[in-house]
């Protein structure tokens, strides 16, 4: 089991003026569990919403960004760093909690046969199997777009799952937004938006880009706000 890079501080509130002044403070982001199975998957509590993508797309810092916690998950810029499903509990200041799920990456070509279908098992028992999964963003590298893993994530998503539970909330987020020019960005999101018929965040870890927008969105998936 993989521990978090450091221990969780507290956050700090937002700057008077901030857009997220309107949102409720996380109080505390720590590290629950990691698992590579299911059976070590902790036992279900609060609304879960989970971060699923390519290997290297950004999940990991992306809830780093999310959680305005600098290394709480570890980031490597070689793809396959996350290699199991990890659980982070959350409290917020309005006293509403929820759990973040970091997932490990797909289309990461130097695992071995056996790996990858162990890890197939393993996201699927998840995603299909979590009865507190309330919400999933997808996460795609704005460069690169949906590829047939992504169509192929989306189907098994929007399809039935093997508990009882409310269907999902799913959200794409373009991550990476800094790497492209300002002048193409829209046109990109806005092919996103059209290929996968769903509402679609840009966003940026390392210029906190979209960061309050899908964090609004992370807790109206996970039933702690109005839609
Ligand atoms: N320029 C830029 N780089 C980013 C951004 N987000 C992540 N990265 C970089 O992309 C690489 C991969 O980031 P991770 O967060 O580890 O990616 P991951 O999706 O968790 O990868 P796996 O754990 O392998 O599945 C790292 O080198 C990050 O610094 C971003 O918004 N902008
Ligand atoms: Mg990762």
């Amino acid at each position: 089991m993989t521990a978090p890079a450091t221990p969780a501080a507290p956050a700090a509130p937002a700057a008077p003026g901030s857009p997220a002044r309107d949102l409720p403070r996380i109080v505390s982001a720590e590290f629950k569990a990691g698992a590579t199975a299911a059976n070590q998957f902790p036992p279900p509590t609060v609304a879960e919403v989970a971060f699923a993508g390519r290997s290297n797309v950004g999940k990991s810092s992306l809830l780093n960004c999310l959680l305005q916690r600098k290394s709480l998950m570890r980031t490597s810029s070689t793809p396959g760093c996350t290699r199991q499903v990890n659980f982070l509990d959350v409290h917020n200041q309005d006293d509403s909690a929820l759990v973040l799920v970091d997932l490990p990456g797909y289309g990461y070509a130097k695992r071995s046969k056996t790996e990858l279908r162990a890890w197939g098992t393993l996201i699927e028992s998840y995603l299909l199997g979590r009865p507190t999964l309330s919400g999933v963003a997808l996460l795609v590298d704005v460069r690169r777009g949906l590829e047939d893993e992504e169509y192929q994530l989306l189907e098994l998503l929007h399809g039935p799952a093997k508990v009882s539970r409310r269907p999902l909330d799913v959200v794409v987020v373009a991550t990476k937004l800094d790497k492209l020019p300002a002048s193409q960005r829209k046109l990109a999101l806005g092919k996103l938006a059209k290929d996968s018929k769903l509402r679609i965040i840009g966003f940026s870890a390392k210029d906190q880009i979209g960061r309050d927008e899908l964090w609004r969105r992370v807790r109206q998936a996970a039933g702690l706000d109005p839609v």
